[in-house]
């Protein structure tokens, strides 16, 4: 017989991590940058984020419709930084996003027509409607998706870069990720990889703070996700994500970095997520202290506030703006809803990357057994 001796165990219990530091964004810098900013570029910067906004509250709209389906995710309070980073890179520098696209899509240069029209499902869309709101695809912007697992993308980035770095281009790849991301084993072999070959690649991670319900301090046992990036001997720094100009510049000096000296980088950018995870979600999780905070840093209010105060909008050009951006949303939901749906005898043209011969085409009505 066998005896067991009772082994104390420590008691399953982790010391909480602080809580991530709130950004500051009512510093004297984002002033003093602002008065030194041409006054036509931050308007430009603010109409561009005012468009992701008008475009996914439009967008809310049109799936409550049902003109839009499947899984649908907004970046309603990221405007800032999908507008900053936008900013930063060349046209042909590469982009992979989450899930979580459609500004980035916007911000990369595609026709907001060709995004919505995705949404809609219909062949004039970026991925010839098949793919939706989660897989926008655009060679000729170099948005190169689009995807909806979770750090799915990160080692495809790593895989582009090594392919520039291979050709000696001086493009650079931007990975976009969510903060949740950071703890896919994928996320860590390709910072390794990254860092081991020197890839022109900036891993830019939107920590808004939340994976679907979960808080980063639940998730992450070092919630500081920038300090990630010393385990790889990387540069890695936090912004503001509610702050564009210090967005672009950031993301500027990491991607140069990356073009001319082969020095990937880590950029953290803290953001608050105004609504739930995806538009079907409530996000009855949320306590109204935290909903409280992500109003107080809605990136279109402060920018507004902010520009106004600057002189640089006046209450007059603030009305033309709205219009001219609701134009533009109005336009692209036009084409969309106008646009054909896609053949369904098109449904598996794009399942392999070469036709396989003897693969089935049967759609699900069709009969099993044609005689
Ligand atoms: C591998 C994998 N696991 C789980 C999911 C389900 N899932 C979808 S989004 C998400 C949260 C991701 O959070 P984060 O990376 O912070 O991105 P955010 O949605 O906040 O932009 C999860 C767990 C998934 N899509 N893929
Ligand atoms: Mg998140």
């Amino acid at each position: 017989m066998t005896t067991t001796t009772a082994r104390s165990k420590p008691a399953r219990k982790l010391t909480k991590p602080d809580p991530v530091p709130a950004a500051d964004t009512t510093g004297p810098d984002v002033e003093s940058a602002v008065a030194a900013e041409d006054p036509e570029t931050l308007r430009g910067l603010y109409r561009d984020m005012l468009f992701v906004r008008r475009f996914e509250e439009r967008t809310a709209q049109s799936y409550q419709q049902a003109k839009i389906g499947g899984y649908c995710h907004l970046n309603l309070g990221e405007e800032a930084t999908v507008v900053g980073l936008g900013a930063a890179m060349r046209p042909t520098d590469y982009l992979f996003t989450n899930y979580r696209e459609h500004g980035y899509a916007l911000a990369k240069g595609i026709e907001p027509g060709r995004v919505m029209a995705e949404l809609y499902g219909r062949s004039t869309g970026t991925s010839k409607g098949w793919g939706g709101s989660m897989h926008m695809y655009d060679t000729a912007t170099r948005l190169l998706g689009g995807y909806a697992i979770v750090g799915g993308q990160v080692p495809l980035a790593i895989g582009a870069a090594l392919a520039i770095d291979y050709h000696d281009g001086d493009d650079v790849v931007v990975c976009q990720m969510g903060e949740g991301t950071t703890n896919i084993g994928a996320f860590h072999e390709s910072l390794n990889i990254a860092a081991l070959w020197r890839l022109p690649v900036v891993f830019l991670v939107i920590n808004n703070q939340t994976g679907m319900g979960t808080t980063v301090e639940k998730s992450s046992a070092e919630p500081d996700l920038w300090k990630r990036a010393a385990a790889y001997r990387m540069r890695g720094e936090r912004v503001d994500g509610t702050d564009m100009l210090a967005v672009r510049d950031l993301a500027s000096e990491l991607i140069e970095g990356a073009r001319r000296e082969g020095k990937p980088a880590l950029l953290e950018a803290v953001s608050y997520r105004l609504k739930g995870h995806s538009v079907v979600d409530p996000a009855k999780y949320r306590s109204t202290e935290t909903v409280a905070t992500a109003r107080e840093h809605d990136p279109i209010v402060l920018w507004q506030q902010r520009l106004l105060a600057a002189g640089v909008l006046t209450e007059a050009s603030l009305v033309d703006l709205d219009r001219e951006v609701a134009d533009g949303v109005a336009a692209a939901v036009e084409f969309a809803d106008s646009s054909p749906h896609p053949e369904p005898s098109s449904l598996f043209d794009y399942t392999y990357a070469t036709p396989v011969p003897g693969d089935s085409r049967r759609l699900p009505a069709d009969p099993l057994f044609t005689h």
